[in-house]
């Protein structure tokens, strides 16, 4: 008996000072020199009213661009700021037709690191990425739903999880390409569903395109979800049986629409 309790906590104390530590958001620390990366991505949040920077730790883009992918040990850095509103709670915009940012709310990160995440089932795990966020301050925050994150980021699994890729790779579509799309029956502006109801034929598809920076992707209740759509990229959807259908935005939950089908 003695010498169990002896051997575990030889265990224990081992596995202290090796820093051996479960899988989760503790694994991050709160990365205080992001200003000292690269800022890749600004973003204008108008679902959720924010301004967000997007920062890579130091040579993470110059390997992406480089065609090698993103390195073990990068961090990248969502800053969440308010922003400034008019008296009805619409963001107001800058000269350059920007939200104007206001105070920090949250940073949140992810962070990538060679044998992360393998104690994930393939439902959660996002490659060798963790989650976690922090206070204005940098205090660590154990409040959000982590197992979201991986949920949200999970879609992008062919853009190693990071919904920000084509940025992060100098890739992003510029404003020709969502010109030279072919026009959706639906279109995706500013964050909102144009029109947010309409009305389909049973057998013929239609077209969803996003001509927002943002990426978005549609769910309809009940069916297999769409890729994520970059700028001027299209979906099609077929719905074989009349009836009225709900989606959202997969990214965006708050992008809601409907479609009637006769
Ligand atoms: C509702 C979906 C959703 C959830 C939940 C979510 N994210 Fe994201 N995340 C996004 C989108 C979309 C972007 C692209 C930037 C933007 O639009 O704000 C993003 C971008 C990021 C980025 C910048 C790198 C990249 O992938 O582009 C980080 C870091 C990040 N998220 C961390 C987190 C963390 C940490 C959590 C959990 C606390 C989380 N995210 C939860 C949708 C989500
Ligand atoms: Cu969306």
């Amino acid at each position: 008996m003695k010498k169990t309790a002896i051997a575990i906590a030889v265990g224990v104390l081992a596995a202290g000072i090796t820093g051996i530590t479960v899988a989760g958001p503790e694994k991050i620390k709160y990365p205080s020199d992001y200003l000292k990366g690269t800022l890749y991505a600004t973003v204008d949040r108008p679902d959720t009213k924010q301004y967000r920077e997007l920062y890579a730790s130091p040579g993470v883009v110059e390997s992406v661009r480089a065609g090698k992918g993103v390195p073990s040990g990068a961090v990248l850095t969502l800053v969440q700021w308010s922003v400034q509103q008019d008296d009805k709670g619409v963001p107001l915009k800058g000269p350059d037709g920007r939200f104007i940012k206001k105070d920090i709310l949250a940073h949140t990160v992810m962070e990538k690191r060679t044998g992360w995440g393998a104690e994930y089932g393939p439902e959660k795990r996002n490659g060798e990425w963790e989650y976690s966020a922090f206070t204005p301050t940098g205090e660590f925050n154990p409040k959000p739903n982590y197992d979201s994150c991986f949920q949200c980021h999970l879609p992008h699994a062919k853009l190693d999880f990071v919904t920000s890729l084509a940025k992060l790779a100098g890739k992003f579509p510029d404003a020709s390409t969502v010109a030279k799309a072919p026009k959706g029956d639906v279109q995706i502006v500013g964050f909102q569903f144009m029109p947010a109801k309409i009305v389909a034929t049973a057998g013929k598809p239609l077209k969803f395109l996003n001509t927002d920076d943002s990426p978005h992707f549609i769910v309809v209740t009940g069916r297999p979800k769409t890729e994520v759509l970059l700028r001027g990229q299209t979906a099609s959807l077929t719905f074989d049986k009349a009836g009225g259908y709900n989606y959202i935005c997969g990214l965006h939950p708050s992008m809601k629409g409907t479609i009637e089908v006769k």
